[in-house]
């Protein structure tokens, strides 16, 4: 016999809530807490969405230290709410095992994962056809969307300043691999519907992209209105003191659900190098042909590489940004602290422990 599914309100669809999702929340059973999807994450709180509107969450204190990066939520992140009273802040008991993960490395001295926007689907990268044009940055951000398990997709925006888009649009195809490349206009609207074939009901689709790119411009248009920010007002030392932030989650219907997070405006690589080999493929099938297994592609005899720049079939751009890429990756690879990726390791294995430790599964 088959299992009835559970009903799922059409609002936490909204927020990109599914049956698989539902899943794996009765798996693990928490009685009294409720799903959650991560809108704004602040200082000491975190604003979420939930299928009966917005709350401002906590995480408790011990949580926090004893799981470092990888246990706070960040924006994107389905959580396990409960709302004890309705006088006290509803706190967040468990993040939900993350699908996918952008993320970026920590400024400062210490090479630290950050982890930047949880459970994204499409990773728009815009760029703009003006002096910010520059396929080179394309390919990092292809690279990290493919680290993080997202589907990129390049926005090649204002295209009304350009007479030739399509040569534009050739040119980062040829670096971009699977991906989508799509020339635009967020000003006027040119376009415009080509990028919803991207989104519908439960997609999360972010954006990345350099200041004046015209992220908000192309999210506005979307919207189809102006995006409003968002009044608060910071209790404690700052009593009455009003700022105003930025829904970094943004429910589109069934249209699906947009994020637009400071975090990954202006992000660094962080990576290894197989997703070098997919943003570089026609490099690394030529590598194969090399005389030297252990050719470095710089100076040797009998390489294929060096021989498809000689007779014009690779462009000598292209074979500099790889060695470029290729000398930052190993150089992070060295450095890197495992510590991020270690946390997220062991709080899966919380997650499924705490699934286990609750013998009967109750929906919530
Ligand atoms: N000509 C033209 N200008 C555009 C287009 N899209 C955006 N702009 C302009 O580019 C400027 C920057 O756009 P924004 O949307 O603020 O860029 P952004 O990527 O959100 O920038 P940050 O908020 O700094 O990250 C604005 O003056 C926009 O009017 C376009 O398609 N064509
Ligand atoms: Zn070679």
């Amino acid at each position: 016999m088959t299992e009835t599914p559970a009903h799922i309100p059409p609002e936490l669809r909204a927020l990109g809530w599914d049956e698989e999702w539902q899943a794996v929340f009765l798996e693990a059973g928490r009685e009294g807490t409720q799903p959650a999807r991560l809108a704004v994450p602040r200082k000491k709180s975190y604003t979420v969405m939930t299928a009966t509107g917005e709350h401002e969450a906590v995480v408790p204190g011990k949580t926090w230290h004893t799981q470092g990066a990888a246990g706070q939520p960040v924006v994107g992140d389905w959580v396990a709410l409960e709302v004890v009273s309705d006088t006290a802040s509803p706190v967040i008991r468990a993040i939900l095992p993350r699908r996918t993960i952008l993320t970026r490395k920590m400024p400062g001295e210490k090479v630290a994962e950050q982890f930047v926007a949880a459970n994204v689907d499409v990773l728009f990268i815009v760029c703009g056809l003006d002096q910010d044009y520059n396929v080179r940055r394309i390919e990092r951000y292809l690279a990290l969307a493919r680290e993080g398990g997202v589907k990129p997709v390049v926005l090649l925006n204002k295209e009304d300043l350009v007479e030739d888009a399509a040569r534009f649009r050739d040119e980062v195809t040829e670096s971009a691999g699977e991906a989508a490349v799509l020339s635009m206009s967020a000003k006027d609207g040119t376009n415009l519907e080509a990028l919803e074939m991207f989104l519908g009901a439960g997609v999360t689709a972010a954006f990345i992209g350099s200041s004046g790119a015209g992220k908000s411009t192309l999210i506005n248009a979307l919207l189809g209105e102006e995006r409003q920010d968002t009044q608060e007002v910071i209790e404690g030392t700052d009593r009455g003191k009003h700022t105003t932030t930025r829904r970094e989650l943004i429910p589109l219907g069934d249209r699906g659900i947009l994020i637009d997070t400071p975090g990954l405006r202006e992000i660094q690589l962080w990576g290894d190098e197989s997703s070098l080999d997919d943003i570089f493929a026609d490099i690394a099938a030529l590598t194969e042909h090399c005389r030297f297994r252990d050719c470095s592609h710089t100076s040797e005899p009998g390489c294929a590489v060096l021989e498809a720049v000689e007779s014009g079939e690779l462009s000598e751009k292209r074979v500099e940004s790889y060695h470029k890429l290729s000398r930052e990756l190993r150089h992070l690879a060295t450095r890197r602290n495992e510590q991020a990726r270690l946390e997220e390791k062991q709080k899966n294995k919380r997650f499924h422990k705490m699934i286990r430790k609750s013998p009967k599964p109750r929906p919530w």
